[in-house]
């Protein structure tokens, strides 16, 4: 008997971007109840054209308990650009911030890594427990910062938003993403529903957060060369930062 093993980009992506893709599945296996979420069909696996090159996106999704929609995706266009993009989106009962993360590279470097647990109750603030946690943890020092765009308020005060100046680097980011996914994994399973007052501002901040996100130039003009104006927008408003109903 022979088994072929499902086509993935993993392998042919920039290592970064492997193996954080691998650390973020293997921290939803530890930690997390995940069932399936079946995004709509014909956008699971995507191929388009990019100025002649060919774009890819292969997208991975789950829930849980705690999440409506855990979103990892890799993209990739020819050899030019390689993409890691993922989004926990929790359930609106839950006071629970959103994990967000995006590698963007291309010929062997990355130009942008950026994580963060953001969040979306009334005040803007994290719950304590994350602020404790996430202050408690060693500090990380990047040679090269990156300046957020306007949108970028949206994020905390622990975002990392950075080039990676060296394999040194990486490997630093790398391991930041998996402390943050840790926590807010561990944070999530010992959460509890809040009230609907709460339920209705998570919503509103959750909505903010997408809101924003669709803002986010480099990743539509990526999407409307490739697929098309009404293509990007319906991706960017279902697949990517839909919001929740
Ligand atoms: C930047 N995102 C980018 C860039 C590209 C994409 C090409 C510019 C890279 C650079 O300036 O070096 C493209 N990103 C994509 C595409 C997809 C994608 C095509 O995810 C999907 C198919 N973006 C997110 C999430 C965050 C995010 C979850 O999807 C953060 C949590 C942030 N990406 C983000 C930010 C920038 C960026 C802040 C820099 C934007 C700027 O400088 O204007």
């Amino acid at each position: 008997m022979s088994f072929t093993s499902t086509p993935s980009l993993r392998e042919q992506q920039h290592p970064l971007i492997r193996q954080l893709a691998d650390s973020i599945e293997a921290a939803w296996h530890q930690h997390l109840d995940l069932s399936p979420y079946n995004l709509p069909a014909e956008l699971g696996y995507v191929e388009g054209r990019l100025e002649g090159e060919k774009l890819t996106i292969e997208n991975r999704c789950y829930q849980t308990p705690q999440f409506r929609k855990m979103h990892l995706e890799l993209a990739k266009v020819g050899n030019m650009l390689d993409i890691l993009h993922c989004v926990m989106f929790p359930r609106p009962e839950y006071n629970l911030p959103m994990f967000g993360c995006d590698l963007v590279g291309g010929r062997g470097q990355i130009s942008a890594a950026i994580a963060d647990l953001s969040p979306v109750n009334s005040e803007r603030t994290l719950p304590e427990l994350y602020t404790s946690t996430l202050t408690a943890l060693q500090p990380v020092n990047f040679s090269q910062p990156r300046e957020l765009p306007e949108w970028g308020h949206i994020f905390s005060d622990f975002c990392i938003f950075v080039r990676p100046g060296s394999p040194e680097e990486e490997t630093i980011f790398l391991k930041r993403v998996r402390e943050f996914l840790d926590i807010h994994c561990t944070q999530a399973i010992a959460s509890h529903p809040v009230s609907p007052e709460q339920v209705a501002q998570i919503l509103a901040g959750q909505r903010n957060y997408c809101t924003q996100q669709q803002q986010n130039d480099k990743t539509r003009r990526v999407l409307e060369k490739a697929f098309g104006t009404d293509w990007a927008e319906n991706y960017m408003t279902t697949v990517l930062f839909d919001l929740p109903a």
